[in-house]
């Protein structure tokens, strides 16, 4: 058996010249956001990443193979498509075993990134503690995924719907750096403040590439989060968010929402309850994730 990658034909070439690469995620595409905002949003993301001078490799599992790099006519299959797993680390081989359909959350993006070579990986939001978890025990994968395997990843903190003190904690546990990035407090997605400090602060992409090479040297698993706060511009302030957040959890637990469920339906209520507000901030952060991705990503090649 040998591992079933599949180069889209910008990364091989990418590769072989060298090239700064980073990589995408696509559960954000097909649980994140609806249709055709998932594709086109893909699409801009690819395309930010590519005009601050790295290569974009959007990763998705089909055909029994794991995608570096998506043709055009496979990122509009997944986008349309109604039926993709969603895949972590838990799901990814069993889904490439069978020849499915799987979009990679945080945690397995980082695996199929790192299977690839890849170093920096640009994303909306990590997953995290949820609230609750004390008697659910809902904790992302992705967190002990950061703890383990060695990819930065740029995100715009973790999502306000998580317990975010609960969040950090078990970040410093698994012995995950926190770089907030340009400021002292962790981001919370749709707004640049939670009110919480993040363990720490860096302001020069070059830093965080140089603490990447560091930690490898050091013989450190796992990879480092950076929380990059959505641009003042296209924040949605924590006093107008946090309402619609408290309504949409409610509303999740009385419909008995669970596990991998949770996200994607928080995600789409509160889209709905901001009238789509929600998701042009979402927007917004990932395309500002992609810059800092591909200025890390040029420092690492
Ligand atoms: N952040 C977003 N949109 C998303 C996600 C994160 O802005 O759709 C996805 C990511 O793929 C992340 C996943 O890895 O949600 C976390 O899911 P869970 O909470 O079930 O681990
Ligand atoms: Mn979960």
């Amino acid at each position: 058996m040998t591992l079933p990658l599949t180069y889209a034909p910008e990364v091989a070439k990418a590769r072989t010249q060298g090239a700064a690469l980073v990589a995408l995620e696509s559960t954000i595409i097909t649980h994140g956001m609806p249709f055709p905002q998932n594709v086109e949003t893909a699409r801009a993301v690819e395309a930010e990443v590519r005009a601050h001078g790295a290569v974009p490799a959007t990763i998705a599992i089909m055909g029994g193979r794991i995608h570096i790099g998506l043709t055009d006519a496979e990122m509009d299959a997944l986008g349309k498509s109604r039926d993709v797993a969603k895949l972590s680390r838990a799901d990814l081989a069993a889904c490439l075993a069978t020849g499915g359909i799987g979009a990679t959350t945080v945690a397995a993006t980082m695996i199929c990134a790192h299977l690839a070579g890849i170093k920096v990986f640009a994303t909306g939001g990590i997953g995290g503690v949820h609230r609750g978890a004390e008697d659910s025990f809902d904790i992302s994968a992705d967190l002990i995924e950061l703890a383990q395997t060695p990819v930065t990843v740029v995100a715009a903190g973790a999502k306000a719907i998580l317990d975010l003190p609960k969040t950090l904690e078990v970040l410093e546990t698994q012995g995950i750096p926190v770089i907030a990035f340009g400021q002292d407090e962790f981001p919370a997605f749709w707004s640049r403040g939670s009110g919480l400090r993040a363990p720490l602060r860096m302001d020069r992409a070059e830093d965080i590439a140089a603490a990447h090479r560091m930690r490898g040297l050091l013989g450190l698993p796992g990879g480092q989060l950076v929380a990059n706060p959505i641009p003042a511009t296209d924040e949605i302030p924590r006093a107008v968010i946090d309402p619609v957040i408290e309504a949409a959890l409610g509303e999740a637990s009385a419909q008995g929402i669970a596990a991998k469920a949770v996200t994607p339906y928080l995600l789409g209520r509160i889209f709905e309850l901001t009238e789509g507000r929600s998701l042009a901030a979402n927007i917004a952060l990932v395309l500002n994730n992609a810059r800092l991705a591909a200025a890390i990503a040029r420092h690492l090649v």
